[in-house]
């Protein structure tokens, strides 16, 4: 099949799943086209099936707005016309469905028809699609997608209780590609992170409000008042800022790395050796299923998705959203015992099999042909 993808390109998780869905597709030799404004940042191979088509938006003075909608519309008619695409489909709700169906219809008018299957993410469900200035396009372009999936179940239930929802939402779960992080351990570097008798503590976001970034700190504050360890935090944002100052005001700084955004999760995560996640909203998080792949336990809220990703007492601990003191007696009783953190990380291994690549891709497969077969 001939499949054009649409996705943010920057760190966000809905741009690595629809960047790491193109690469397994173009794997199993289907032509898959990125249309977006950048290269996606997990994109770092252009092979012969593999294709980046950039929408520009040309600035104009008189739009306060420039209107990346219209470009993206504009783009994917003329993608999918030069390249006769098969498939569209769109991650991220806002605005990729709307341009989408715009796309859609104007090729409708020179005779084209193309399927459109929607993903819905998180945020553009829980967070900016559900206020009311976004709403009615929201609930329209879901209405108008031939398919629609949504990552967890849980944000299923989101977008049907928050929006009028006319379309079966299909759930099919975010993945990982469990063959690829086995062959990139090899160059696991611990000790230029910590002393060999220090844990490392890992996050990794976008440093947004949601993922509670100071309540990150405080859980370690309490870690390491028991136990020598260190916290990496992995990402940029606008938290980012307030998490180093309270570390600075507990002390903790020289205990503490941020590193930025960075391409090289896998590295920081073969030698961590517990990943927190007390996100106050999350429709599945990716993060943590990095984490688990690479034997790294969970130590979340119980928001959204997550309970679907990590398992209470197997795979890590489950709290409710702010539950600081009961998330980091949690944590320290992962990680005062070896014994204890090896049958963890272990576990964490094994629930991550459940979202292997091979499982998730096929379920796409099939969605994109049963799209095919409606017209
Ligand atoms: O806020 C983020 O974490 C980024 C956001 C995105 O759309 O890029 O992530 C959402 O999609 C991810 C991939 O499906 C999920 O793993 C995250 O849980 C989800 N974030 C939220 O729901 C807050």
């Amino acid at each position: 099949m001939k499949i054009a993808i649409v996705c943010y390109p920057t760190f966000g998780g809905s741009g690595v799943v629809a960047t790491e869905l193109g690469i397994a597709l173009a794997k199993l030799n289907h032509d898959v086209h990125f249309i977006t404004y950048k290269q996606p940042v997990r994109l770092n191979l252009l092979s012969p099936n593999i294709h980046f088509h950039e929408v520009s938006v040309p600035k104009y003075p008189l739009f306060h707005y420039q209107p990346y909608e219209l470009a993206l519309s504009s783009k994917l008619v003329d993608t999918i016309k030069k390249y006769e695409i098969d498939v569209l489909h769109v991650h991220y709700a806002i605005p990729h469905a709307y341009a989408g169906y715009m796309a859609k219809k104007m090729l409708e008018e020179e005779g084209i028809y193309i399927p459109m299957v929607t993903t819905l993410h998180g945020t553009d469900i829980t967070l900016v699609g559900n206020h009311p200035f976004y709403k009615p396009a929201v609930t329209f372009s879901i209405n108008n997608s031939d398919i629609v999936t949504s990552v967890s179940e849980s944000l299923k239930e989101d977008t049907l209780r928050l929006f009028d929802i006319k379309k079966e939402i299909e759930v099919v779960p975010n993945f990982i590609d469990i063959s690829q992080r086995k062959t990139s351990f090899t160059d696991c570097q611990r000790e230029l992170m910590a002393l060999p008798e220090e844990r490392i503590v890992t996050h990794i976001s976008n440093f947004r409000a949601v993922k509670r970034i100071t309540d990150i700190v405080d859980i370690f504050y309490n870690i390491q008042k028991k136990m020598p360890a260190k916290l990496l935090m992995v990402g940029e944002g606008p938290e980012r800022k307030s998490a180093e100052k309270k570390c600075r005001e507990l002390g903790i700084k020289d205990k503490v790395v941020f590193f930025g955004n960075s391409n090289e999760i896998d590295k920081i995560l073969c030698f961590s050796d517990l990943f927190l996640l007390p996100s106050e909203r999350e429709s599945f998080g990716l993060a943590a299923l990095e984490a688990m792949v690479n034997k790294v336990p969970v130590i979340s809220s119980n928001a959204g998705g997550i309970p679907e990703v990590n398992n209470h007492g197997v795979s890590g601990y489950l709290s409710e959203v702010g539950n600081i003191e009961e998330m980091s007696e949690n944590a320290i009783r992962i990680l005062e015992d070896d014994t204890i953190l090896n049958v963890f990380k272990e576990n964490a291994y094994k629930e991550a099999e459940r979202f292997d690549v091979n499982q998730i891709v096929p379920k796409y497969i099939a969605l994109y042909e049963r799209a095919l077969a409606i017209h």
